[in-house]
């Protein structure tokens, strides 16, 4: 956690004007502050009749939310019914125990970058860029690799230092182990976006063991990103760092150079 973070959720005693907007306790906002107000979405395998309301109002209890209101419900087919319920939770959450991934290196801008680069390898750094399995999800890879880039920075295209290899959609592990071998990459970047059955966890599995088998005196820096993925899972996954939504590129690059210059062991 931040120092600024810390000190907001630590205000000066005596600071009521801070303690007010920081709470360090807070309950969800609904209505009005700390009504625990929540509004939830799912669905059940179940036609839709009054049975069915009743049991997604059930199941809303069972998840804490008392009372749960269903305010919406929907048949989706002839077996299946949405709701969206409206209720009160009673969770009241300690900011000071919420655990966060820091970033753990400086944002650079791209002529340090470059010069890095150029200084460490004396040459240029080779990225792999796909999106691998059945997962046909280019945009966010597309975001971070293509000059074009991603919320008004530009792509790894656009630094003179990096070579980008983009292998697009749905690659297949031993086609991508095999391109990185023949690159000789310096680093394999993976997007997963599609996580039905833990797809993402399950292929970035797979490509960690690859990857470290076609490489056994070390494999290239492996990150993989897509916005369900939790950066803290990089040790669980076998990979060097997690990017989740938002990410931008020059947070890519950055943390490239990071790595280069010995921040990753
Ligand atoms: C566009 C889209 C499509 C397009 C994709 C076109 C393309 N060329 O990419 C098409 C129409 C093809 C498509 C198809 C499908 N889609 Co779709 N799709 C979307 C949608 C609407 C937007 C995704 C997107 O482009 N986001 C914008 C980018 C910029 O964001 P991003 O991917 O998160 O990337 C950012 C970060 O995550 C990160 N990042 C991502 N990757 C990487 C990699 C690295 C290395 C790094 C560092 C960072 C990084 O950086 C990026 C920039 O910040 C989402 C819903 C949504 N609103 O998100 C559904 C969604 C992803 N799709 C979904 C589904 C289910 C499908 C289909 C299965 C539908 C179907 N039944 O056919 C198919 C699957 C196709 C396949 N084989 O993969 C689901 C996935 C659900 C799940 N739990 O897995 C979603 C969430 C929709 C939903 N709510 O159900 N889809």
């Amino acid at each position: 956690m931040t120092s600024e973070a810390l000190s907001a959720l630590h205000p000066a005693p005596g600071d009521a004007a801070a303690v007010a907007r920081h709470p360090r306790h807070v309950r969800a906002y609904g209505d009005t502050t700390g009504d625990g107000m929540v509004q939830l979405s799912f669905t059940l395998p179940i036609p839709h009749d009054a049975r069915a309301e009743g049991a997604a109002q059930m199941f809303a209890r069972k998840m804490g939310i008392d009372p749960a209101m269903v305010v919406h419900a929907k048949a989706m087919g002839p077996d299946f019914t949405f709701f969206v319920v409206y209720g009160r939770s009673s969770v009241i959450l300690d900011l000071a125990e919420v655990p966060v991934v820091e970033r753990e290196f400086p944002i650079l801008p791209a002529n340090e970058i470059n010069l890095t680069i150029r200084s460490i390898l004396n040459r240029r750094l080779t990225v792999i860029g796909a999106c691998v399995g059945t997962d046909a999800h280019t945009v966010g890879i597309d975001a971070i690799l293509n000059v074009k880039g991603f919320a008004g920075e530009k792509g790894l295209e656009y630094y003179r230092e990096i070579k980008v290899v983009n292998l697009g959609a749905q690659v297949l592990v031993p086609d991508l182990v095999a391109r990185a071998r023949a690159e000789n990459a310096d680093a394999v970047l993976v997007s997963q976006v599609v996580t039905q059955k833990d797809a993402h966890l399950t292929n970035t599995r797979e490509l960690s063991a690859a990857l470290t088998a076609a490489f056994p005196h070390g494999r290239p820096l492996l990150v993989v990103g897509g916005p369900r993925f939790d950066p803290a899972m990089t040790a669980e996954l076998g990979v060097d760092r997690i990017f989740s939504k938002g990410t931008t590129p020059g947070e890519v690059a950055s943390y490239l150079v990071h790595a280069l210059a010995g921040g990753v062991q």
